[in-house]
């Protein structure tokens, strides 16, 4: 296993991990930074998230205490930024349109945000290669607007666009409009939700199971850090409270890899906050984790 350089000569990409050992060729893993923020609604910054998460990341041990694994063994190249263009539905396009191409070469994709709206063009790309492909949504909102702010493609219309192209499983949801409460009660199923006031009343191996088993075989993760409790991660354009304490994100994780085959994820949202690092370097863990549970699997 190599040991990390010194700090003054550590790789620019994810992990910091050797060159040689992060090229594209040799890699089974691509991280794709889209640093697009537009349509944000409350306060922007996730233009800044994918770099202050590739930052954050190169102070993480390559050695993993919980799988006893190298994370460089596992191969993972981190990809250039998307260039981003403005307007949120194009932007999608972009980044369906990478996403195809790295699926084409086999590729598992981890796509870092920027904001949520981003998080369509990977689905439907996704969708084309597994088409019984079924959505998990881990978000305090439940982004089932047909339209905000006269965009169909803004940030909060994300988890409507989706689950218009497949079934869509929506965990820790704290935020929602009646309107999309309805819309969510005449899905008939194909949108299930599990509320966060239901996660924080019911023990958790019962939300969790019922969750994993109302996804399909294959499954697409799509997490907007506010998910998680702002008391751990504040560094989020949309606060709410209430939200997933860190272990028990990665419990759920743990439950998915172990039932469901994950074929790419991503993980959105991340506003980093100057002068605060923690909230970046729990986002690059995640980041981190998720790669080893779903994708070092030989
Ligand atoms: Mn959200």
């Amino acid at each position: 296993m190599p040991a990390k350089n010194p700090h003054f000569y550590l790789p620019f990409n994810f992990g910091a991990i050797p060159h040689e050992l992060a090229e594209y060729g040799a890699s089974k893993v691509v991280i794709l930074p889209v640093p697009y923020d537009a349509t944000t609604t409350y306060q922007p910054g996730t233009r800044n998230g994918p770099r202050a998460l590739i930052e954050a990341s190169r102070c993480l041990e390559f050695y993993d205490e919980e799988t006893e694994r190298s994370f460089t063994g596992i191969g993972v190249c981190t990809l250039d930024e998307v260039e981003v263009v403005d307007d949120a539905g194009k932007m999608a396009n972009r980044v369906y349109e990478a996403v195809k191409v790295l699926l084409g070469d086999n590729k598992k994709v981890a796509v870092i945000g920027g904001e949520h709206s981003i998080s369509s063009g990977s689905v439907k790309a996704h969708m084309e290669r597994y088409p019984d492909l079924t959505v998990l949504h881990v978000d305090a909102h439940a982004d089932m607007r047909d339209e905000l702010a006269g965009n169909r493609f803004n940030h909060g219309c994300v988890a409507r666009r989706i689950s218009e192209m497949c079934p869509l499983v929506s965990v820790g949801v704290r935020s929602i409009a009646e309107e999309e409460m309805e819309h969510i009660r005449s899905s008939n199923g194909r949108i299930k939700t599990f509320f966060a006031k239901d996660i924080h009343d019911g023990s958790n191996s019962a939300w969790m199971d019922a969750a994993v088993k109302s996804l399909g075989k294959n499954v697409y993760i799509t997490i907007d850090l506010d998910a998680f409790d702002i008391s751990i991660m504040p560094s989020v354009g949309t606060p709410q409270p209430g939200g997933l304490q860190w272990y028990q994100m990665l419990e759920f994780m743990k439950k998915i890899a172990a039932g469901k085959n994950v074929v790419g994820f991503d993980v959105t949202e991340l506003m980093p906050i100057p002068g605060n690092r923690a909230p970046d370097v729990l986002a690059a863990k995640l980041v981190y984790k998720l790669i080893s549970y779903f994708f070092s699997k030989q």
